[in-house]
């Protein structure tokens, strides 16, 4: 059997591909390249730099060696000894981040974000004719603003449905643009691996190779009793519905959301009970405080482990009604880790709340319980400075100042630039800014008073504005170091649909 496809086709598609999906091109990496003139062209690695890092992500020129994101830091050494190895400055990010989606919520009001780096765009919603012609002079238009305002390459996916506009910003990349035309769907998913199909992961994957199935063609043609059979019903059914095409998810926007979550890695693995503990409630707290900020609450509480053997599992309880009392999550999410085998270590944690409601049904009798617990359980500073983050640079509060590889610095003298490299004593800056030449590189001692931490500057409409003298001292605190999870495309610390 073929394809369910008349012409190519295929059902749940619109007619039109008003679908946009937007992702940036290697975007830590881009935005350091941006920010560091003497970076440009050159292999870049952002991530954790300590011995248990991770890689965010490498640029374009690094991944030529095989350096790819969530690969150890220590691997991406071996492969690509030359790059530069940065920390992530997420205030930078964060910023680019917005100016996009601000860009994106001109086009539409159906704008749903997945990561910092991406969003689908329900052009349709937004009034563009859905034509071929019309979609693509706004992709394109949208991708020389996105140039124009953060100095950035961003890749566009034009489509009838979400999976179809985000295969098609990964077949356009680096900093292209790729509309699938209706009818022609199916002549160029058919000979895709099956892993561009949503869902389908390593194991998946293996399990259908193993079935001699290894593109989306062959998935339509295995048939759906097929696919129910290799992987169950609703996994099989889903998958088979997606690789023929079937996809009608609408986009979402934000507010529609229908999970709350936040997650952290941690630097070394925990083995405390008590430490696992005090996290989980930490956790908890943050998770309502994003709940709270979207004016919501839910029913079901989620915690997410992840052992030192990367095994992960998810524990949940739904509760008798919605809540965003942070008494009634953390008594959750508390009663769920004891669940919890920890004792051979744990790499990552986090809490969600789901089935999220737009109004809150007091749980008084809990509340009334949990008074108590929540008042001793409360840490004095719930933004802990203290508290770990996913990439390996370490808080640096209640410590001698530490200067990480690609951090912002000021120097009274020669003004703004960035740490290229510290150790025995030492730091070296390059002296530079996004709007200058490559920059020269100076030494300092580590704890040279006319040198303290900077604030990212911005990467572009700044070409006027001198590098001048540093103005006011800012804290390390205000730096990246102390920065909560890691907003990312699993939905760390997001609010996703
Ligand atoms: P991606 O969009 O997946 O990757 P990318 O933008 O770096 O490169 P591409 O051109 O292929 O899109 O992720 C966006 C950012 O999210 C990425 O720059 C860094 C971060 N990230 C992580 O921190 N860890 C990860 O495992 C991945 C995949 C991304
Ligand atoms: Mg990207
Ligand atoms: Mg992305």
């Amino acid at each position: 059997m073929r394809l369910s496809v008349v012409c190519g086709s295929i059902k749940g598609v619109r007619g039109a591909p008003t679908i946009l999906h937007l992702d940036m091109d290697a975007f830590y990496a881009s935005a350091e390249q941006a920010a560091k003139p003497s970076l440009r062209g050159k292999p870049v690695v952002v991530g954790g730099i300590g011995p248990r890092g991770v890689v965010a992500t490498a640029s374009y020129e690094a991944r030529v060696f095989g350096v790819r994101s969530a690969m150890a830091t220590a691997q991406a050494r071996r492969l690509c000894p030359n790059a530069a190895y940065l920390t992530p400055r997420f205030t930078l990010y964060r910023q680019v981040s917005e100016a996009v989606m601000e860009l994106l919520g001109r086009l539409s009001p159906l704008v749903e974000p997945l990561s910092l780096d991406e969003a689908f765009v329900d052009l349709e919603a937004g009034g563009v004719e859905p034509t071929s012609a019309a979609v693509r002079a706004v992709g394109e238009q949208l991708r020389r603003d996105i140039r124009a305002v953060t100095g950035l390459s961003g890749s566009v996916g034009l489509a009838g449905s979400k999976m179809l506009a985000k295969i098609a910003s990964e077949e356009a990349k680096p900093d292209g643009l790729l509309l699938i035309e209706p009818g022609t769907e199916s002549g160029l998913l058919g000979p895709m691996s099956a892993r561009v199909i949503p869902g389908v992961g390593p194991a998946t994957a293996e399990a259908l190779r193993r079935a001699g199935i290894t593109t989306v063609a062959e998935i339509g043609e295995a048939g759906e009793a097929e696919l129910v059979r290799l992987l169950g019903k609703a996994h099989g059914a889903g998958l088979y519905s997606m690789a023929t095409g079937h996809d009608d998810r609408p986009v979402v926007a934000e507010r529609d959301a229908k999970s709350v979550s936040v997650e952290d890695t941690f630097e070394e693995d925990l083995t405390d009970r008590t430490r696992v503990q005090l996290e989980i409630a930490r956790l908890a707290d943050r998770c309502v405080q994003r709940l709270r900020a979207a004016g919501r609450s839910g029913r079901t509480v989620v915690i997410k482990v992840r052992r030192y053997d990367f095994s992960t599992l998810t524990r949940s309880e739904t509760l008798r009604g919605p809540t965003d009392d942070p008494g009634v999550v953390r008594e959750a999410a508390a009663r769920l880790i004891e669940t919890v085998d920890t004792t051979a270590g744990v790499r990552l944690l986090g809490v969600g709340v789901t089935g999220l409601a737009d109004y809150t049904q007091e749980d008084l009798f809990a509340q009334a319980a949990n008074e108590a617990a929540e008042a001793l359980a409360r840490t004095p500073d719930p933004e802990d400075a203290a508290a770990p983050e996913a990439t390996g640079a370490e808080p640096v509060a209640e410590r001698p100042r530490r200067w990480f590889p690609g951090l912002d610095v000021r120097h009274r003298e020669y003004g703004t630039g960035w740490v290229q490299g510290s150790g025995v004593g030492r730091v070296t800056v390059r002296f530079e800014q996004p709007w200058s030449a490559p920059g020269r590189v100076r030494t300092f001692a580590v704890d040279d008073p006319a040198l303290e931490p900077g604030e990212p500057l911005p990467l572009v409409g700044a070409g006027d504005q001198p590098p001048g003298p540093p103005a006011e001292p800012s804290s390390p605190e205000d730096g990246e170091a102390g920065e909560p999870a890691l907003p990312g495309p699993s939905g760390v610390g997001s609010v996703s649909p």
